[in-house]
């Protein structure tokens, strides 16, 4: 491919690899994340000489618009790596094909059960898993889950599994590696629960054979993923597509900084992604906590923090000095103590380029963005951190600041207009948060239903009064007072 200039500086050369020979992966969540991290470390392995089985079946769940695009460009994109110092553009070709799995439901099923794939990857987003939030279990009496449960071929990503799994054990046998690169604490084991508690609930003895076989034969290794991945723009679609030299309509934009850590536990081989700068460790619990909480946790209040002061980025929130205090004092008092940081990584560092990091100006990382879907991934975030902190005897301010501020953008009180940037997340509580704001009179009575009731941060926090009474005056000085009062008095207190 060409060089490219892109913004102030000069992409180097990318020659386009041969696409590998067949796929050894199946990838579920083909969305840009997987795109720009994934893709490119085992672009990275093929090209220091892991055997060209290694391609990527890439699955999409419901939307066409991705996969129509990697047919119509050969499986090839590019991945524009972007900072204030410049833009590369590099092309991964490791997908040997992709589909839509609501289009073709029972393929998933095929393709988990085929013996040629031997790992399946998974980027599904905290809301993908199909458990409550409140106890972490498989959501038995969610409609997709009752409905897989029943037969037919599967829609949800557990599901899926689950049924792939059971034709595995039936078929070949052959072992198998399901490899969540989600933001979840403990992927690997969680996911495994929930496959395990799938087939457990069905009827009679009909997971049985499938059971043994996922305890014998399936491993579920741990990994925490790092990379910020902003939504592409119709306008690097056409700089890329112009500094391509082809048209490409699916370019991903991300930050030149990544990282892998993954627990070694492949039971058919892996492509050497250390080739990429993946770590493998027995550490990954440690790597997990530490990019959840400090930078995950820290990013979600800076998101909700920006979105309430009219902010339509992350970098321009963070530019903002009580904000970028705020998000020091969660880092640092709040989040840190919960954590242990893995061996070598050293903590004045990351934090260091973290701050760098959210200060991307140019990536243009949204607040939107980063605050979509805080009910699923508040709940990674901050539970044990905020519970370790109230039994020490401590009010963590910031993070009851973290959820306060949330449910001022998804469940304002009446009369109160969280702007347009809240406006814009999505959630899938929103209509449960929408009714508990309805019935409250004041903050104390949101905080009580989403915190309690709803038990929307699990059943743990559900029972600690002294939080959910900080995070409702929170949620009456953000109303009342603003949101920078709200800030001054978190900081401060
Ligand atoms: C962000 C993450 O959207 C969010 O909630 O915190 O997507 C974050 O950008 C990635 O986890 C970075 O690896």
């Amino acid at each position: 491919m060409t060089a490219a200039r892109l913004g102030r500086s000069v992409a180097t050369t990318v020659a386009v690899a041969d696409a590998p020979r067949s796929a050894g992966i199946l990838h579920l969540g083909l969305g840009s994340f997987h795109r720009a991290h994934q893709a490119v470390y085992t672009a990275a392995a093929l090209a220091a000489g892991s055997g060209d089985d290694w391609g990527i079946v890439g699955v999409a769940s419901r939307s066409r618009s991705v996969v129509d695009a990697m047919r119509a460009q050969d499986m090839l994109y590019s991945v524009a790596e972007i900072s204030p110092a410049g833009t590369r553009l590099a092309v991964p070709a490791v997908h040997t094909d992709a589909f839509v799995a609501a289009d073709e439901p029972d393929r998933v099923v095929r393709a988990i059960a085929d013996p040629a794939i031997r790992i399946v990857t998974l980027t599904v987003t905290e809301n993908g898993y199909s458990y409550s939030p409140a106890t972490g279990h498989l959501d038995v009496a969610s409609p997709v889950i009752a409905a897989d449960l029943q037969g037919g071929s599967p829609a949800s990503t557990i599901g899926q599994l689950a049924r792939g799994i059971q034709r595995r054990a039936a078929a070949s046998g052959a072992p198998l590696t399901v490899l969540s690169c989600d933001n979840l604490a403990a992927n690997g084991s969680h996911t495994r629960r929930l496959v395990r508690e799938f087939l457990q609930s069905l009827p009679g003895a009909e997971g049985a054979e499938a059971l043994a076989f996922l305890d014998e034969r399936v491993s579920f290794p741990s990994s925490m993923v790092d990379r910020i991945v902003p939504s592409t723009t119709p306008e690097l679609r056409a700089r890329a597509s112009e500094l391509l030299g082809a048209r490409d309509d699916i370019p991903v934009p991300a930050e030149p900084f990544t990282m892998w850590a993954i627990e070694d536990d492949f039971r058919a081989g892996r492509p050497a992604w250390e080739a990429g700068g993946a770590v493998f460790t027995e550490e990954v619990g440690r790597y997990e906590q530490m990019k959840v909480r400090l930078l995950n946790g820290t990013h979600s209040l800076i998101a909700y923090l920006g979105a309430l002061r009219g902010v339509e980025t992350i970098p321009e929130a963070i530019g903002l000095a009580d904000i970028d205090a705020a998000a020091r004092i969660v880092l640092a008092d709040e989040y840190a103590p919960s954590i242990e940081m893995p061996s070598g990584v050293d903590f004045d560092e990351y934090r260091r380029e973290l701050f760098e990091r959210w200060g991307n100006t140019a990536l243009g990382h949204r607040t939107t963005q980063v605050g979509t879907d805080g009910s699923v991934k508040l709940r990674q975030r901050i539970p044990e951190p905020a519970v370790l902190a109230l039994d020490n005897g401590a009010m963590p301010h910031l993070i009851a600041l973290t959820v306060a501020s949330y449910l001022s953008c998804l469940a304002p009180l009446p009369g109160f207009q969280p702007g347009r940037f809240a406006d814009a997340m999505t959630d899938a509580a929103r209509p449960r948060l929408a009714e508990a704001a309805a019935g409250a009179r004041n903050g104390a009575g949101i905080a009580d239903a989403a915190i309690s009731g709803l038990q929307l941060f699990g059943e743990e926090l559900a029972g600690r009064p002294a939080f959910i009474t900080r995070v409702g005056e929170l949620i009456d000085t953000i109303t009342g007072g603003g949101v920078e009062a709200a800030v001054a008095d978190s900081v401060a207190a």
